[in-house]
């Protein structure tokens, strides 16, 4: 489902508080994922997946700085996201629906910690950006 001007408008209003510290927000979303999803640590052999490490705090900050560019550039997801989308599609190829468990996991930290910004109508349109966000990462897969 295309992203409206008003659900660009609420991931924009929203990212602003993820934006401003992405390795917290991202390190605990990742540390979310691997504790709630065990077997999305099968994709990270070489990481130590204890919660707070190093390597969680520099993958997590990766991941949210890429989560940033594509807030900035809304209207071409695909386009922003597209190096990614080879990286995951061909050379780590992660199930897809571990990216429904990651966006999860990052609607959960963003809730834990923006409870008065996180209404449910900004959750719909984030819920609809991570979405999209999940379907480029995975449009390469065939
Ligand atoms: Ni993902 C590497 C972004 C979901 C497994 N991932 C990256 C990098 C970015 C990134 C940025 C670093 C690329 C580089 O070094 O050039 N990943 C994202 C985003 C999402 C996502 C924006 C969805 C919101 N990745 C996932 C999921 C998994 C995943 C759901 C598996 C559970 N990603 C990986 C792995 C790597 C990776 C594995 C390589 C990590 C490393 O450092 O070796």
């Amino acid at each position: 489902m295309p992203l409206s001007d008003t659900d660009k408008a609420r991931v924009k209003a929203i990212w602003g508080h993820v934006s401003a510290h992405p390795e917290e927000f991202g390190a605990e979303a990742i540390t979310r994922m691997f504790a709630v999803y065990p077997t999305s640590k099968t994709y990270f052999p070489h990481f130590d997946v204890s919660a707070g490490s190093a390597d969680i705090k520099a993958h997590g900050k990766r991941v949210v700085t890429a989560l940033s560019e594509a807030v900035a550039h809304m209207d071409d997801v695909a386009g922003t996201l597209s190096k990614l989308s080879d990286l995951h599609a061909q050379k780590l190829r992660v199930d897809p629906v571990n990216f429904r468990h990651l966006s999860q996991c990052i609607l959960v930290t963003i809730a834990a910690h923006c409870r008065g910004v996180l209404t449910p109508e900004a959750h719909i349109s984030l819920d609809k950006f991570l979405t999209l966000v999940g379907k480029t990462l995975t449009a390469k897969y065939r």
